[in-house]
């Protein structure tokens, strides 16, 4: 009760480790009794957004109403943890707009990894896959990733063990009054 809610914006590319590290932090803020959702492409992209693709534009409507429907967890208390690769900077700028104008803590953390080391991850085979042209206007290789200027934490995932990635994310969460 009375508990503030906040929206957690991950973004950086395919492969950077933002799912990761938000089903990490879930399960500790969890542990701490706080109620949290996380938003992914597989409860989002596949439901309510299920008519966008991957151009600029369906991007951009992403990225929206996935920070609108962020706002409605955050307006019950809840810990909104969203991990899109959100590569604009306008679409995450428009997002953190619309939270500050609500009076909503909006935090957005990059997850800092070069694009070779999330090629060399390639977890789905994806930029395999988008090298050899199999999929067009993928992010990094024929679309652009537009890094964050002043996100509130940068976490280099490939330098940085997984459990430094969630203590850096608590004490940023403490600092700012939300756990
Ligand atoms: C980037 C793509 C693309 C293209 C499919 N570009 O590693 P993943 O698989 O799970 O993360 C990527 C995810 C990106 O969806 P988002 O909703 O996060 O993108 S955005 O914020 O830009 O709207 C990748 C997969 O979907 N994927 N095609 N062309 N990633």
């Amino acid at each position: 009760l009375g508990q503030k809610g906040a929206t957690i914006w991950f973004t950086g590319l395919s492969g950077s480790g933002k799912s990761t590290v938000a089903v990490a932090l879930e399960s500790v803020l969890h542990a701490q009794g706080r109620l949290v959702y996380r938003l992914d492409g597989d409860n989002v992209r596949l439901g309510i957004n299920k008519n966008l693709g991957f151009t600029a534009e369906d991007r951009t409507e992403n990225i929206r109403r996935i920070g609108e429907i962020a706002k409605l967890f955050v307006d019950t208390g809840v810990i909104a943890l969203s991990s899109f690769v959100s590569p604009y900077r306008a679409d995450r700028d428009l997002v953190r707009k619309l939270h500050q104008d609500a009076g909503m803590e909006f935090i957005e953390v990059y997850l800092d990894v070069p694009l070779a080391e999330a090629e060399k991850r390639d977890p789905k085979g994806l930029y395999k896959k988008a090298r050899a042209g199999l999929i067009k206007n993928f992010t990094g290789i024929d679309d652009p990733y537009e890094a964050p200027e002043a996100a509130e934490l940068v976490l280099p995932s490939h330098e940085m063990t997984l459990q430094q990635e969630v203590e850096a994310l608590l004490n940023l969460l403490k600092a700012r009054g939300i756990i």
